[in-house]
């Protein structure tokens, strides 16, 4: 019997309040983007009805490296919440978590609630500043393996991030380098250029799709531009860290 989209966004909030995996839905039943998108909204409705806030959006699949990475080929957005975020240098309880992996990212601040859609050439007059951010994604499947249509329901895997200093945005992030360190090691490395050509682009989608779902970004929301370089599983003692020219460092230890 297959499940409804309720039940389907109840299993997986449940599995995300719980750290525990659930079996990949769209194995057993098939759900459209559309009914992906709706499972989202219902689900991240339970953190709503639980305290949590909406503060921002993340893209995801922005990137080769990551598509490749999880095996899919489009471009996907969810939500964050207040709960998800950390201080930069905080503490990461592994406890909360299925099997956490880290990101290095790229978020705006919006200075403005966003009535229209924006331009490459707009987009730095929407933004208070930019920052190099890591995002921890915890799938809810098991295995960590999911269709497109799996992770969008998912939230995109989305469970954390945390933000570095904001940098004013006029700051070129067209073509910076952009590393993931585990204990002051180089694990991952890439270009901003790998987020659509410019990370900015994924501010311009942000928008756009922003606006087609009928949750227009507001003041003081984030945005995250989606990885450049594969993501790695976090053990107990690694301190993680994203470092990004010009926009500096930012980074959490992973605890038990
Ligand atoms: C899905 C989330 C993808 C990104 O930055 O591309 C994402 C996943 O990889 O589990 O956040
Ligand atoms: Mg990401």
């Amino acid at each position: 019997m297959s499940l409804s989209n309720q039940e389907i966004a109840f299993l997986l909030d449940n599995a995300a309040q719980k750290a525990k995996a659930v079996a990949q839905v769209s194995a057993k039943q098939s759900i459209s983007i559309k009914d992906a998108y709706a499972i989202q909204k219902t689900s991240i409705e339970q953190r709503y009805t639980r305290g949590e806030k909406l503060v921002g959006l993340k893209l995801g699949f922005t990137s080769k490296a990551k598509m490749e990475q999880m095996g899919v080929h489009d471009m996907i957005w969810g939500r964050l919440t207040n709960s998800m975020q950390y201080k930069n240098g905080d503490d990461l309880s592994l406890k909360k978590f299925i099997h956490p992996r880290a990101e290095p990212e790229i978020a705006f601040l919006i200075k403005k609630d966003i009535t229209k859609p924006i331009t490459l050439k707009t987009a730095p007059s929407v933004l208070i500043g930019i920052a190099a951010a890591i995002e921890i994604i915890d799938s809810r499947y098991e295995k960590f393996k999911f269709s497109l249509e799996d992770v969008i329901a998912d939230n995109c895997s989305s469970t954390g991030f945390v933000l570095g200093q904001w940098y004013d945005p006029s700051t070129d992030i067209a073509d910076i380098s952009m590393e993931l360190c585990v204990n002051d090691e180089v694990i991952h490395s890439g270009s901003s250029a790998a987020i659509l050509g410019n990370p900015m682009q994924s501010l311009v989608d942000a928008v756009r799709l922003s606006l087609q779902y009928g949750e227009p970004l507001k003041r003081g929301m984030v945005v995250l531009a989606g990885a450049a370089t594969p993501a790695i599983y976090l053990k107990k003692g690694d301190k993680v860290e994203a470092r990004v020219k010009t926009l500096g460092k930012v980074g959490l230890k992973v605890v038990k």
